[in-house]
């Protein structure tokens, strides 16, 4: 953590506790490190006498693979949201057009904390607690915790734990430092049930989605000279396949083991426009390009939602992609 990330740590946790009431926000279609930092906070503001509200945009549902996470049964539906919150908190949420219609909230906030580890945020709040080194915004929590003073409980373990274990893909990317595993210890020291979770979180799919993910690897496209794997999943093929947007979260995870490739990216046809999801497995920085399409995200992990459709989309991203072989 570097001494400015420290002043601002101190920043919000005097914010915070001056606060009676909180209002928390994660980005829409929330993964794993943005439902597990928010709720985290939740249950340890309302376990220390203040009033908390949690919410993300509509579609207000999460993937089944988190539908085990506590604090899901307190989190309150965007529309019932305060509209003018005193002080208000959003977690790993790169720019606040992710919070979609929470973003208005968002706008008129007296104070607004920013909470992330991407390193694209543009750092649209009041207070912006934005640590691009830190693994997962769960660890930027852990830190805001420990100046709240506030003690960790078993549900907000599972919780930060949730956010650590997707964010450093299993404790496997680059960001896992020994760092991680003291945090990792720290809270699986609550007795968490580790296997269940890495069942629930990774392990397993509906036959429906493993058919569908079946279909589009078939169709992925290879380009050799930039070493470019792609594929997409089309309205229709959800339709066909009989499987939610949300369940095909993890169908990169699968095209980014490609050998041959430096760079995957999965499309996906969404009510909102072509979504895209992009890894890089070498230096190259997929963050940057995103933001070239209007989005952000990590260096090795980024995405964005472009009018364009899947076809055009994918030729423009390649377009944009150096040839390297
Ligand atoms: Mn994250």
């Amino acid at each position: 953590m570097s001494s400015q990330v420290g002043t601002v740590l101190d920043q919000a946790a005097a914010a915070i506790a001056a606060a009676p009431a909180l209002a928390l926000a994660c980005h829409h279609t929330p993964d794993g490190d943005a439902l597990g930092s928010m709720l985290a906070l939740h249950h340890l503001a309302l376990a220390n006498g203040k009033q908390s509200v949690a919410s993300w945009p509509a579609p207000f549902e999460v993937a089944a693979h988190y539908d085990f996470l506590p604090g899901l049964d307190l989190a309150t539906k965007p529309a019932d949201y305060p509209t003018e919150p005193d002080l208000m908190v959003t977690f790993d949420c790169g720019s606040i057009g992710r919070l979609a219609e929470l973003g208005e909230p968002a706008r008129r906030a007296r104070e607004l904390i920013v909470v992330d580890h991407h390193s694209t945020n543009d750092g649209y709040g009041t207070i912006n607690l934005i640590d691009p080194d830190a693994a997962a915004s769960a660890v930027v929590v852990r830190g805001l915790l420990d100046r709240l003073g506030w003690e960790l409980n078993r549900e907000a373990a599972a919780c930060l734990y949730t956010g650590l274990v997707c964010d450093t893909g299993r404790f496997q990317y680059h960001v896992t430092t020994p760092a991680v595993f003291d945090l990792a210890k720290e809270l699986a020291s609550f007795d968490l049930p580790i296997a269940a979770m890495n069942r629930q979180l990774f392990e397993e799919h509906r036959l429906a989605y493993l058919k569908l993910a079946g279909a589009a690897l078939q169709r992925a496209e290879y380009d050799g000279d930039r070493r470019f794997v792609a594929t997409w999943v089309t309205a229709a093929d959800l339709t066909e396949f009989g499987v939610g947007l949300e369940e095909t979260e993890g169908l990169i995870d699968l095209l980014r083991r490609t050998t041959e490739a430096d760079v995957s990216c999965v499309l996906k046809e969404t009510p909102d426009g072509t979504k895209a999801s992009l890894r890089a497995v070498t230096d190259y920085d997929v963050g940057r390009l995103a933001i070239g399409f209007g989005g952000g995200g990590h260096k090795a992990a980024a995405g964005f939602v472009s009018p364009m459709g899947v076809r055009e989309l994918l030729d423009a991203i390649r377009d944009a992609l150096p040839v390297v072989a």
